[in-house]
């Protein structure tokens, strides 16, 4: 039972959808709960699948941030030539990530924050661990304990549902709320931590634990309407709990940062961002099925063309790919430039990346800089040679593995999230 799972091909979005039928029924039989979830959203879900036929937070970034700041809640600097702040949070510019680093470095990091950073005292701070999941009851560890835990690294992406969510907007003239990310709401990193496994084992895993829920110490959330929402925290179904969930205490061979989840966050490899909790403060490990608005209301596909309920939640990502380059970038007419971007998936290492120059007609296949690897990105590069002045439109279009294309059109969905569709990159040849 607490022994890797092995990797299942394609199949994880179809199990996680039969496994939230599973939790649904379970739910309607009295065998889950919903904290901060309205009984009509749950009725509504379970409609349309057919089933009824303590914290050591000592300040925050609103008060810590450097005078000036363009975000009040994130406390690292946030320089124009590397963010455009976005709200509460801050976007990485692709055209000033350093070519040669692989991983995107920790002070350039995108951030997004629901709220704002809490500033989190290391040494008063507690995981605890607690629910009708443990066989042993409530338990708690803290940094030094955490830090004595056979450690692992592993590089992951983190990338934000929403990411490339304003291109539904500007491609395809589909409104839909939230942060207008462009490409910059990703980033890949090395974490450094222990697995959630091994946590949970040494915290007396109960065979029948189906859900664990992380829930975070910074400020709680308010929605749009003035609910409050409680603390962010969203149920990762024990399966992937138990495969390749890190708890990590280091990014990028540092310890981690305020705006990245210090002491400790989540790192839950290909799925959307929001699975991987920062600044956690306790792990409910539940043997019955758990709802939070983050798995009901968010993060969840609506729209036409999915049931009225919503799709099962996000879990993994899908293929993207983005150039090195700002867009609307000036380039000299006459001369090779080589182009540089980078491409990834949640699902599995990209096979290829093509470009096209001519507004999708053509297509070219780009170098492939790195071996490819699952969980990360690949960087490429393409020669071109513009001989004519005048606007431009590039694009790129990755393929995984597991046969995943970046489509023409990604499918609408109303909070936007996803947007996997090839993206149209202006730039002006003079
Ligand atoms: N506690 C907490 N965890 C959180 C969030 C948050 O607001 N609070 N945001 C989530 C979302 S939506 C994303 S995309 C990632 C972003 O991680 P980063 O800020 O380190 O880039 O953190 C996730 N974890
Ligand atoms: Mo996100």
């Amino acid at each position: 039972m607490l022994g890797l799972r092995p990797r299942t091909e394609r199949s994880s979005v179809v199990n996680e959808f039969e496994y939230d039928r599973r939790r649904r029924r379970q739910w309607l039989a009295g065998e889950a709960r919903a904290e901060g979830v309205e009984r009509r959203t749950l009725l509504r879900m379970m409609a349309a699948a057919g089933v009824l036929a303590a914290p050591a937070v000592v300040g925050s970034g609103r008060a810590f941030a450097a005078a000036g700041s363009p975000v009040p809640g994130i406390v690292k600097p946030l320089p124009p030539e590397w963010f455009v702040p976005r709200g509460t949070n801050a976007e990485m510019r692709w055209d000033a990530l350093p070519r040669e680093e692989f991983h995107v470095p920790v002070e350039r990091f995108f951030v997004r924050n629901h709220t704002s950073t809490p500033l989190v005292d290391g040494a008063g701070w507690r995981l605890r661990l607690f629910g009708t999941g443990l066989r042993g009851g409530e338990v708690s560890f803290d940094l030094d304990q955490l830090r004595r835990l056979p450690s692992t690294s592993t590089t992951a992406i983190v990338e934000c549902a929403g990411n490339g969510r304003s291109f539904y907007t500007s491609q395809q003239h589909q409104s839909v709320p939230g942060t207008p990310w462009t490409l910059g709401g990703v980033g890949s990193a090395r974490w450094r931590g222990v697995r959630l496994a091994e946590l949970l084992r040494r915290a007396g895993l109960g065979w029948d634990a189906v859900d664990v829920m992380p829930t975070g110490l910074d400020p709680e959330y308010v929605a749009a309407d003035g609910t409050v929402l409680g603390h962010v925290r969203r149920p990762l179904p024990i399966a992937k709990a138990l495969d390749d969930a890190l708890l990590a205490y280091e990014m990028n061979g540092e310890p981690l940062t305020p705006d990245h989840g210090a002491p400790v966050r989540l790192v839950v490899p290909g799925w959307v961002g929001v699975a991987s909790i920062k600044w956690v403060g306790s792990l409910e490990v539940s043997a019955q099925p758990l709802y939070s608005p983050w798995n009901t209301d968010f993060y969840r596909l609506f729209g036409p063309d999915y049931p009225a309920g919503g799709s099962a939640p996000l879990a993994e990502q899908v293929v993207k790919s983005a150039f090195e380059l700002a867009a609307g970038a000036e380039l000299a007419r006459g001369r090779q430039h080589r182009l540089h971007g980078r491409s990834w998936s949640g699902s599995a290492a990209v096979r290829e990346v093509e470009i096209s120059t001519d507004g999708g007609t053509h297509w070219l296949r780009a170098h492939l800089r790195d071996t490819p690897r699952a969980g990360t990105w690949t960087r490429w590069s393409f020669d071109w040679r513009p001989e004519t002045a005048g606007p431009y439109e590039l694009r790129a279009r990755a393929t995984d593995r597991q046969g995943n294309t970046q489509p023409v059109t990604a499918v609408f969905n109303r909070e936007g999230y996803l947007f996997g569709a090839v993206v149209a990159h202006p730039v002006t040849v003079v």
